[in-house]
């Protein structure tokens, strides 16, 4: 897509001539014969002189000597870290009501997967089940790859579900996205096979007050560091700081991790509009994870938290 300052191109191909009608508003489409990166560079150079602001995070190298090989030297090339990911930070009314959307139809597959989960069933069949919900709820389909890591696998924060079956006194961390019209959701939720220790159900209030805690920190005008910190002095309360080993949470859109980041000593701002999640969690190695994490929408004078599955400690 080239922005230009009044109007806009969209290059794509034949096989997005039908789709490119139907779907782009308010760009103009232009079907290549060749390569996309040609035809925009094509088009840059008739413009000399132009100063073009570029996404690096979004263009490869590859990409980048191609179009500068196509536009020559008659193209001022600046990098535009954020500029489009802080438009998109910010959600409108309309994008809110998907947001929502998207983040119901994650509760309630959350809320029927409660029913399946028991002894002898596999991670795989799980996420499988977890995928095929999700669509069939009218999600286009999953906004990641479903987590299921359950006993020591869950002290990997991303573990890949694999065909290892859940077993009786195992934790099972469920880390689990939608796509609906376009919106990610994104949800962890961990529950437990069996009666749990004293020591594992202590681990999972700590996860829970300090999920709430970073929660009571956010409002419009808070900075994101300071979400990360509210979690994280709950979790050093419990002696589980060290055990907490990524960030508390990021924002949420039409991407799975946009901004803004919610991490340590982040300076970034909270704006109303801000789709973020929260997402602390405690890794045990030899042992497993617990990790509980809602979507949360930024408020001028605090949060909505838009999943809605129990946060309470199942013992399935
Ligand atoms: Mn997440």
């Amino acid at each position: 897509l080239l922005v230009h300052s009044g109007s806009a191109t969209l290059f794509t191909d034949s096989r997005y001539t039908l789709q490119a009608r139907e779907e782009v508003h308010g760009a103009r489409v232009c079907i290549t014969r060749g390569g996309l990166l040609s035809a925009a560079g094509d088009e840059l150079r008739r413009h000399r002189g132009v100063k073009v602001a570029y996404s690096p995070g979004q263009l490869s190298v590859a990409q980048m000597k191609t179009l500068k090989n196509v536009t020559g030297r008659g193209v001022r090339w600046v990098e535009s870290e954020n500029a489009i990911e802080e438009m998109r930070a910010v959600k409108d009314a309309g994008e809110i009501g998907l947001m929502r959307d998207s983040a119901r139809l994650i509760s309630e597959v959350f809320e029927e997967l409660f029913g399946l989960i028991r002894p002898g069933v596999l991670e795989n069949e799980l996420a499988a089940e977890a995928e095929y919900r999700m669509r069939r709820k009218g999600a286009s389909g999953a906004a990641f790859e479903t987590i299921v890591a359950s006993g020591m696998r869950g002290a990997w924060p991303h573990a890949r579900p694999s065909s290892k079956p859940l077993c009786k006194n195992e934790l099972v961390v469920l880390d689990a996205g939608a796509i609906l019209r376009g919106y990610c959701s994104d949800m962890t939720r961990t529950v437990h096979l069996g009666r749990a220790s004293q020591r594992v159900r202590r681990w999972y209030r700590a996860v829970v007050e300090a999920q709430e805690a970073a929660r009571d920190a956010v409002c419009a005008g808070a900075r994101a560091g300071q979400v990360d910190a509210a979690a994280r002095r709950v979790l050093g309360r419990f002696g589980l700081g060290k055990r907490f080993t990524h960030s508390t949470g990021h924002g949420l859109g039409l991407e799975v991790h946009e901004m803004p980041r919610l991490g340590r000593g982040q300076k970034t701002l909270l704006k109303a509009g801000n789709v973020i999640t929260l997402e602390p969690g405690v890794y045990v190695e030899g042992v497993g994870g617990i990790r509980v994490e809602d979507d949360v929408l930024v408020l001028a004078h605090g949060a909505e938290t838009l999943t809605t599955a129990t946060r309470d400690f199942l013992e399935l």
